[in-house]
């Protein structure tokens, strides 16, 4: 068996998405969990964005979210079934464009999201920036043409499958939602976002892998894996 690695840190949306779909295709890895982004030097032994996730399959090396989980479906198959099946790729043959619309799209999202929080944390936030004001006009827009990719309440972006859009959606949600960055995605105006978020966070693989709080100060966490200690505690 080729060695599987994961580069990752606590509080990552984008880091969650890798650990769940491996979760789902139930990949054993080592976890090579940073609480806090290291010094860029050492990060670029590991990647030239500098950022994670990270992952090493074998030889294989890839960084990217999306195309590490592209590559795991590609590679691997499932050897369960959930409720509902992981969907066995990114794309449906007969709308591939659409389905790699939704997923780009949830992609920009996730990295407004992130950014916003990462704003936050060094002191700038929406109400004091333009440039993070007009960045955050997007998500009411964004969710808007997401619930009108969901056909029915109920159901993911691809009907009857656990697709890789809706997992990326479930932890860009979950970072919004459980963090302090102040953005409130209204997520009563959207209720089958909202609903397929509700059955997400039943399934086993999300919650296998919780959203973790993290913030400057963060430590690490309590015997309970979720409650964050701070420096100062
Ligand atoms: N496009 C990248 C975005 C990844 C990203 O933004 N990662 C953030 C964490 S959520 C990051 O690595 N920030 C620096 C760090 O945490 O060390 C992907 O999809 O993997």
């Amino acid at each position: 068996m080729s060695k599987r690695v994961l580069l990752f840190t606590t509080g990552s949306p984008f880091s969650r998405i890798v650990r769940i779909v491996l979760d789902e295709l139930c990949l054993d890895y080592e976890r090579r969990e940073e609480i806090t982004a290291p010094a860029s030097e050492s990060r670029a032994e590991s990647t030239p964005t500098l950022q994670v996730p990270t992952f090493w399959d074998g030889d294989q090396h890839l960084w990217e979210s999306g195309l590490i989980v592209e590559y795991l479906l590609a590679n691997y198959t499932s050897p369960r079934e959930g409720n509902p099946p992981l969907a066995g790729s990114l794309t449906r043959k007969k709308s591939q464009w659409q389905d790699r619309l939704v997923a780009s799209s949830i992609h920009t999202l996730g990295t407004t999201a992130t950014i916003i929080g990462q704003m936050k944390w060094g002191g700038t936030s929406i109400e004091n920036s333009d440039y993070l004001t007009v960045c955050s006009e997007q998500f009411p827009y964004l969710l808007s043409w997401l619930e009108n990719q969901i056909p029915s309440l109920g159901e993911g972006f691809q009907p009857g499958a656990l697709s890789l859009q809706d997992i990326a959606l479930g932890c860009h949600l979950g970072y919004i939602l459980n963090r302090p960055i102040g953005i409130d995605p209204k997520l009563e105006n959207f209720p089958r976002v909202r609903s397929l978020i509700d059955s997400l966070n039943e399934r086993e693989s999300f919650n296998n892998s919780p959203i973790l709080w993290w913030e400057p100060g963060v430590i690490g966490y309590a015997g309970d894996g979720v409650t964050p200690v701070y420096k100062n505690d």
